[in-house]
């Protein structure tokens, strides 16, 4: 029996600060019925799915920004998302900022936040985005800022795997799609499909010099995730000009092979599907990237006990401590 999901990727295209969540669940909606419409079994929503990408202002009252972020979910605004899932029989994924209930210290945390929901609306898994890109404070030679370090703590549930939709499924945030230790993480749970959503500037106020490259590295990033974990990866974006600042699209479907399958032509709300058949991570996941057999754990201690670039003198203490002869 083949194992197939069909995924629907629903980018949206920009959402302007006055606009309502509820505004946004109803075109969120719109593209779930087309999904299901399409046949789909889930479909995935990017990045902070309900409102526009608000670390790109600065409020030196982090409290200010609260607004931004749910307190529930569902709350009374993505309810009638969960409803109509339900009714249409539907799984979905999608991005959101949390603010946690008090801690048993009193602390209230700041997450960037994607869920899964499955096909009867029972919300099944939860991740926190890891790598936060950006800066904490406020920087006068940006035209935009992108303050995700100051609103958002490093989420705290690790790269989780779970088994729904008759498969092995992750999820990961915008910036956690550069890092080959995102998918890593995951491939070694075997997971077979990625969920991701993003936000991405074009410009990138550090290195205007990668500006022209924004789309490959985007297709880059996630083209080699998906072959080097033998896994399907689906990256959502929120696309187009938004509040001023123009935002890369390429939304698109990828087979545990590397390819892409089905791809965005828009940047504003479109829907693209693929049926994707898990079993074709199999052969790589069996063979090139067969992870029991061919890697070397041993060998890559620096990746976990160092953070930052040390000098090959420090690494060789920590990369050799059994050298023979
Ligand atoms: N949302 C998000 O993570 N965006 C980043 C922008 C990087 S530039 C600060 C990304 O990696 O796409």
């Amino acid at each position: 029996m083949p194992r197939i999901v069909t995924v629907g990727a629903a980018q949206l295209g920009p959402i302007a600060l006055k606009e309502s969540r509820a505004d946004v669940v109803v075109r969120l909606i719109a593209l779930m019925r087309q999904a299901r419409d399409a046949g789909c079994d889930l479909v995935v929503y990017p990045e902070l799915a309900l409102t526009t990408f608000f670390p790109r202002w600065f409020a030196e009252d982090r409290a200010k920004m609260d607004r931004f972020f749910e307190t529930e979910m569902p709350g009374p605004e993505t309810q009638p998302l969960f409803d109509e899932a339900k009714r249409l029989g539907i799984g979905f994924s999608f991005g959101y900022a949390e603010l946690t209930p008090p801690d048993a210290a009193g602390v209230r945390h700041h997450f960037n936040t994607s869920i899964i929901v499955d096909k009867s609306g029972a919300l099944v898994a939860k991740y926190r985005k890891i790598h936060l890109p950006g800066h904490a404070e406020h920087e006068s030679y940006r035209p935009f800022q992108h303050l995700e370090k100051r609103y958002f703590e490093p989420g705290d549930l690790g790269f989780g795997v779970w088994e729904v939709f008759g498969g092995r499924l992750g999820m990961c945030i915008c910036n956690d799609r550069r890092w080959p230790e995102t998918y890593r993480v995951m491939g070694l749970q075997g997971v077979e499909m990625i969920l991701l959503g993003y936000n991405t500037p074009v410009h990138n106020p550090p290195t205007p010099e990668h500006d022209d490259l924004s789309l490959f590295h985007n297709q880059l990033v996630m083209q080699s995730g998906a072959y080097q974990n033998g896994t399907w990866v689906v990256g959502v974006a929120k696309a187009g000009p938004e509040e001023g600042v123009p935002m890369i699209a390429g939304t698109q479907i990828i087979a545990p092979s590397g390819q892409t399958v089905a791809q965005a032509a828009t940047q504003g709300d479109e829907l693209i599907f693929a049926r994707c058949d898990l079993d074709l991570c199999n052969s790589y996941k069996a063979n090139v990237f067969n992870f029991a057999k061919h890697r070397e754990p041993a060998s890559y201690r620096l990746i976990v006990e160092t953070k930052g670039v040390v000098s090959p003198a420090e690494a060789r203490d920590i990369i050799r401590p059994q050298a023979k002869g």
